[in-house]
């Protein structure tokens, strides 16, 4: 057994392994200071929430409260690791400021109240708007962060019982793009890839993933590979030198809005060299030969060029993709919120589908999500896609998902797609919504532009339900704020990135009052009287396992088949990959293994759209081109981005997280290890830039773009010269400290602008312009940057980041598995 800090060293202690092996296991566990495994009453199982991982661990109780982790030796996911958000962010939930009871608007205050006067005018405002306006006038914002029984509650209500389209999740801002490049691919959402895939992989490569801070977990098993005989090679595609980039075989750092003209140089080289399956492309594909002529234009030096990359570093990560065995592919948000994302990430679709590198150990592509549950909110259609990935343009989907529901297929919203968070706020801002419910995220700090969100939030004529565990920033604009029960403290399953479905048990009783999401749901369809065709309750279920039951029977025969699992299966061994059935009992671990696709007209979730202008697809259209169902290889068309620099604003500007935080850091920053190794916002510039300037490590430097201004301590990093970034997870209020507002204009969504993907909508977080000027030049004190991660500084010694007694946590290997 070792005792490691765990804040020093994110990724503990290597247990290399080679291709085709099996990944060790090491057991990692955390408990409160002074307590040992003899203390506690009883584990409790569940899974990790601060990111998509999916790591299996157990709660540790003492005393009716949680005291620790221990990572599941037995899950295929993590064989027994963690992540040191989940290692120490457990603590939020006894936060002394939980939300613990309703509040209500009262004479411009939010007042403490009861459940029933809480619901009642919740309820009582959507009936009454429903009579006067119709169901366009309430709108439904989620997240990805609640449980699959939760979603699908939620998408009943919304889509079946009050029949409004306006329903989304934060999915839009992370993950949209995932499910829309995997529709344009393969006709329908779900990884084709597994995570173990990485135990075979010659070649992986990463594109615009961080995820050596963002899935620590999963990096830890390539560092693994890494450390093993026969190493897979690693290409990281980002403008900054993450740990990622630093381990990486090759590193391209392009230019910021030019991703797509990247992969295009790479397919062209690929193609160039005849590096193609071309059996493969022949019985499983439509479109090569568009994709061929139009990539004609793309040779790898115009891309070198525009991406401003060496060309012989493009023209190595282009051998080795093109000679790669067995080829694994990432891609995340640098990619999908990023200028012409959609296009970009179906470029590494086509990558694998020309090379034939799908379906077989060590060939996946996972187009990555991002938060713990943001699949589940994309399976059940409580993010702009129809319950079990039913296509909304297809009345034969629609009409299924009404006998499912026992309801009439009018009731269901199908004139359309279900409108995407930006329109909502859009519809908001003009007064058509009135009603806006918000669960499970804090849109005040993260969506952009956020001068003019909080206007559109902060309107006398809009009704806002705000349903968190803690104050927020957007609790503080409510009219009516419901405090949730949150992970440990309620009962629900969950879905990871690579489809591993887990269970999460509850393990202590929530804090004063609060409820369970899906209890807080059923209560409002309760109040609202929904009611089916033959005039019984719309939702019939009171507990999760109920629900869940529903669900599998909502999505018997369809791609995301779950009638195979129960809550019973889930419990005491691993997480099983969907679909689980009949015909295949203990889940599926590859998708698309026999070159057959959820992609025939009749069955695809959607008919794709044009990805340069975002018109949906007509399914005629669709039909004459791949009336058998096969993949489609797309062509994406390079286009400048919206956004280029000036004299004015002569940098680009990005955006992202930091390994010790999650999001807006509700959670994060209040696990005392976690914000102490990132207390305080900074901006990333190179040293090139800051010598020019004259500015130093330290300096407070003001960023200033056309939305407006942060104020942030300069951390001189490796980042590519040109381009700054700002971690996104400092909003206004000082979390732990009672609540005092920190710093004006710290929050990273002050600068970027109201821009999303014509094919996703996933807004473009990680482009603009901005300027810099210094306003105090520093004192001696380095910014509070982590020297561990992306940030690590270069040039300059400043203490490194470490956790301390507090951080430190238990490793313990198989026998003779630690070396
Ligand atoms: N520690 C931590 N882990 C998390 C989260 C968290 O908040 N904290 N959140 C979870 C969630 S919801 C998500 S969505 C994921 C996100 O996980 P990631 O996508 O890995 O994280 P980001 O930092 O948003 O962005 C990844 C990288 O994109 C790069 N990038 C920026 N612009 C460009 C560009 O134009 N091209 C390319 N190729 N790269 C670019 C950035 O430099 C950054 O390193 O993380 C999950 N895990
Ligand atoms: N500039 C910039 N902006 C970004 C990004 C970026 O990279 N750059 N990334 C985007 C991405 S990928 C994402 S995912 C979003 C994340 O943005 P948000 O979703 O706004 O971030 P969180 O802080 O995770 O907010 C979740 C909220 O849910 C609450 N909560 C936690 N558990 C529960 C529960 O069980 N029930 C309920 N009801 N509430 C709960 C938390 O207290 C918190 O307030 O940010 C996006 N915004
Ligand atoms: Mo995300």
């Amino acid at each position: 057994m070792g005792i490691v800090d765990r804040i020093a060293e994110p990724w503990g202690t290597r247990t290399p392994y080679g291709p085709g092996q099996r990944w060790p296991t090491r057991v990692d566990r955390h408990l409160e200071p002074g307590l040992t495994e003899a203390d506690i009453d009883r584990w409790v199982q569940s899974a990790s929430v601060l990111h998509s991982n999916g790591d299996g661990l157990d709660i540790a109780v003492r005393d009716g409260r949680i005291v620790g982790v221990r990572g599941r030796a037995v899950d295929r996911v993590n064989h027994g690791r963690l992540d040191p958000k989940d290692l120490f962010g457990w603590q939020a939930n006894g936060s002394s400021d939980r939300l613990t009871t309703p509040l209500i608007r009262r004479d411009g205050e939010l007042v403490e109240t009861d459940w029933d006067t809480a619901m009642n005018a919740v309820a009582g405002r959507t009936k009454e708007l429903l009579e006067e306006r119709g169901p366009s006038a309430i709108g439904f914002y989620t997240t990805g962060q609640l449980f699959l029984e939760e979603y699908y509650t939620l998408a009943l209500i919304g889509h079946g019982g009050i029949g409004t389209n306006h329903m989304d999740g934060n999915t839009r801002l992370c993950t949209a793009t995932a499910a829309a490049a995997l529709k344009q691919s393969f006709g329908c959402d779900g990884q084709p890839g597994s995570y173990t895939d990485i135990d075979h992989a010659d070649v992986i490569a990463l594109y615009g993933h961080n995820m050596a801070e963002t899935q620590t977990v999963l990096w830890s098993r390539i560092l693994d590979r890494l450390a093993g005989p026969n190493p897979p090679a690693v290409i990281c595609v980002d403008p900054r030198r993450t740990p990622v980039a630093r381990a990486a075989t090759v590193h391209l750092a392009p230019r910021p809005g030019t991703n797509l003209m990247l992969v295009n140089g790479l397919l062209h080289e690929i193609l160039r060299q005849g590096r193609v399956d071309e059996r493969y492309i022949e019985e499983n594909t439509v479109g090569f030969d568009d994709l061929r002529q139009h990539l004609e234009e793309y040779p790898l030096e115009r891309a070198a060029e525009v991406c401003d990359v060496p060309l012989a570093d493009l023209r190595e990560a282009a051998r080795l993709i093109g000679t790669a065995q067995r080829l694994m592919s990432t891609v995340l948000q640098g990619f999908y919120q990023s200028h012409q994302a959609t296009a970009a990430a179906v470029q590494v679709n086509n990558i694998h589908l020309v090379r034939g590198m799908l379906g077989r150990p060590g060939c996946g592509v996972l187009q990555m999500n991002g938060q713990p549950t943001a699949q589940n909110t994309r399976e059940c259609g409580a993010d702009g896609d129809l319950p079990g990935f039913r296509n909304w343009a297809n009345d034969a989907h629609v009409e299924d998902l009404a006998r499912v529901w026992n309801i009439d297929p009018m009731r269901i919203p199908h004139y359309s797609a279900p409108t995407h968070l930006m329109q909502m706020m859009r519809y908001v801002e003009d007064g058509s919504i009135r009603f806006l419910y918000v669960n499970g995220t804090n849109p005040a700090v993260s969506l952009p532009e956020l001068h003019r969100i909080r206007e559109i939030l902060s309107q006398d004529r809009l009704f806002l339900v705000v349903q968190d565990i803690f104050p927020t920033e957007t609790t503080r604009l409510a009219d009516v704020v419901l405090p949730a029960a949150t992970w440990g403290e309620k009962t629900g399953t969950f879905t990871n990135a690579d489809r591993t479905v887990h269970l999460s048990e509850k393990a202590v009783e929530p804090p004063g009052r609060a409820r369970p999401d899906l209890d807080i749901f059923v209560d409002y369809a309760h109040r609202l009287g929904l009611r089916d065709k033959d005039g019984d309750p719309l939702v019939k279920w009171s507990t999760p396992e109920e629900a869940f039951e529903a669900w599998k029977k909502c999505t018997a025969g369809r791609p995301c088949d779950y009638t195979g699992i129960t809550y019973d299966r889930l419990r005491g061994g691993s997480g099983i990959q969907w679909p689980c059935n009949a015909d295949a009992p203990g889940g599926t671990e590859r998708l698309y293994t026999d070159g057959r696709f959820w992609a025939a007209p009749d069955r695809c979730e959607a008919y794709g759209r044009d990805m340069v202008t975002g018109a949906p697809v007509e399914p005629t259209e669709y039909r004459a081109r791949n009336p058998h169902g096969k993949a489609m290889l797309e062509p994406g068309e390079y286009l400048p981005p919206h956004e280029t620099v000036s004299d004015e604003y002569p940098y680009l500007l990005s955006t992202g997280r930091t390994l010790y935080h999650f999001h807006t850091r509700t959670k994060t920053g209040r696990a005392p290890q976690l914000q102490r190794a990132a207390p305080e916002v900074w901006v990333e510039m190179s040293g090139a830039d800051a010598d020019r300037h004259g500015w130093s490590e330290g300096d407070l430097l003001r960023i200033t773009t056309p939305r407006g201004s942060v104020t942030a301590r300069l951390r001189i990093s490796a980042i590519r010269s040109g381009v700054v970034f700002l971690p996104f997870h400092y909003g206004y209020w000082d979390t732990p400290a009672g609540h005092e507002p920190a710093l004006e204009g710290r929050a990273a969504n002050e600068l970027t602008f109201t821009d999303w993907d014509p094919a996703s909508k996933q807004p473009l977080f990680k482009s603009g312009v901005a300027r810099l000027e210094r306003v105090e030049a520093e004192d001696g004190t380095p910014s509070a940057a982590p020297t561990t991660t992306a940030s690590e500084p270069v040039g300059v010694t400043v203490p490194a980041t470490r956790g301390g007694p507090d951080a430190e946590a238990t490793e313990t290997p198989d026998e003779g598995e630690l070396r």
